[in-house]
């Protein structure tokens, strides 16, 4: 199959990925969508608001990778705020920030700081997904409504999710601009490093909620009802929260897990939870981290810490234990190679994966990544838990959070 997604109807060419390699990079699974009450093709933006969304652009280029390829802000007639769009492959970013002082981008991110306002959808049918959506009693905070310019038109609408965060359905299936209308083309003016890959992620493959205690299973039950979503095996449950991972996870996906959204609470456990300190810092429920799917994570860390990006650290440790080594067997490169990168190695039963988290990327310590290399395996790496909670626990130790 060749067929292309979650590139819009706008692809250069340069952007675009096709369904084989996302059902690796990502681990698609087969679903007849016919009966699906509420159709997700795919994330179609994840759209932050930052203090300063010029300079949050650029970081976005120079350390990960990104392409400029459209603007809307007062030069364009938006007197209001300024937006960027930036991709990777089929991923694509909108960085906003607020211009004018009583902007309400100002006023989130006065609560929120930098964040994730939007996890924007493609969708096939936006008045379908939303009749459906408030039937099983969603907020709906835009009702569905065209928006055109040359390029043709856009169909699109909002419902609200945890928090202040809503997820946009957008239908662009009759629209070749370059993002939305009100947006103008424009280039990115970095100039990629000699010798770096041509991009350095290829999709988003999974963004995480943090909720408040005891709210997990309220937003696993909404999308179930609101999205149709369906359970994925991984979670943590009570046994492993208490020992040391201090929350408890479950994750809900769309049908052919294209889509995936864990959802986190905090455990009482001995230390403070890692998600009460995002709660805290963030002002409520909201994004904790999105995870990014490269095929090449080592020249993909190579190139991040080349621009300055920081990754938790893994003890040495990690890597020497025997029980590892036995469970892991062979993957793509030696072990030593992980270590030196600091890169985490999980296996299952339907292959393996590596991965590796940044530090939380803005002033409060709340959103952070995750880079991640899929091979066969669909989970999210619950081997590496321990280890991971720990060298989050180190930094939040180092922030006197904990
Ligand atoms: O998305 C996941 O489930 C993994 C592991 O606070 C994880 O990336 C889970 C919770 C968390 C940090 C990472
Ligand atoms: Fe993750």
């Amino acid at each position: 199959m060749t067929q292309t997604l979650g590139s819009g109807a706008s692809g250069s060419g340069l952007d675009d990925v096709s369904y084989d390699q996302l059902r690796q990079l990502v681990g698609l699974v087969d679903h007849d969508a016919s009966a699906d009450p509420f159709p997700v093709k795919a994330m179609d933006a994840v759209v932050f608001i930052a203090g300063n969304a010029t300079q949050t652009a650029w970081f976005y280029q120079v350390a990960f990778g990104m392409r400029l390829v459209a603007y809307s802000g007062p030069e364009t007639g938006n007197f209001e705020r300024k937006a960027y769009v930036l991709k990777s492959g089929s991923a694509r970013f909108v960085i906003t920030g607020g211009v004018q002082p009583d902007s309400p981008l100002l006023d989130h991110h006065r609560r929120h700081g930098d964040g994730v306002t939007d996890l924007a959808l493609e969708v096939s049918d936006v008045d379908k997904c939303i009749a459906h959506a408030r039937a099983q009693g969603a907020t709906v905070l835009e009702e569905p409504h065209d928006v055109s310019d040359d390029h043709g038109t856009v169909r699109m609408a909002a419902i609200a999710t945890y928090g202040e965060t809503r997820h946009s359905l957008i239908d662009r299936s009759r629209y070749n601009g370059v993002y939305l209308p009100g947006f103008e083309p424009k280039e990115s003016t970095v100039k990629r490093p000699e010798g770096a890959p041509k991009r350095l992620f290829q999709a988003v493959d999974h963004c995480v909620g943090n909720v408040e205690l005891g709210k997990m299973d309220y937003w696993v039950d909404w999308y179930h009802r609101v999205m149709g979503f369906v359970n994925m095996a991984e979670f943590v449950g009570d046994d492993i929260a208490t020992d040391y991972s201090a929350l408890m996870s479950k994750v809900v996906s769309n049908g052919n897990h294209r889509v995936k959204f864990p959802l986190n609470e905090p455990a009482i456990a001995k230390k403070k939870s890692q998600i009460d300190e995002y709660l805290e810092f963030y002002g409520g429920a909201g994004c904790q981290h999105i995870a990014l799917a490269t095929n090449d994570i080592i020249a993909t860390v190579t190139a991040m810490r080349a621009a300055g990006v920081e990754f938790l650290e893994t003890p040495d440790s990690y890597y020497d234990d025997p029980e590892l080594r036995a469970r892991i067997g062979e993957v793509r490169v030696p072990i030593e190679v992980l270590k030196e990168h600091r890169i985490l190695v999980d296996r299952d039963e339907d292959g393996y994966l590596l991965q590796i988290f940044t530090k939380p990327i803005g002033d409060r310590p709340t959103v952070f990544y995750e880079m991640i290399e899929r091979h066969g395996s669909l989970g999210f790496g619950k081997g590496n838990f321990k280890a991971l909670f720990e060298a989050i626990e180190r930094e939040q130790e180092r922030r006197g959070n904990l």
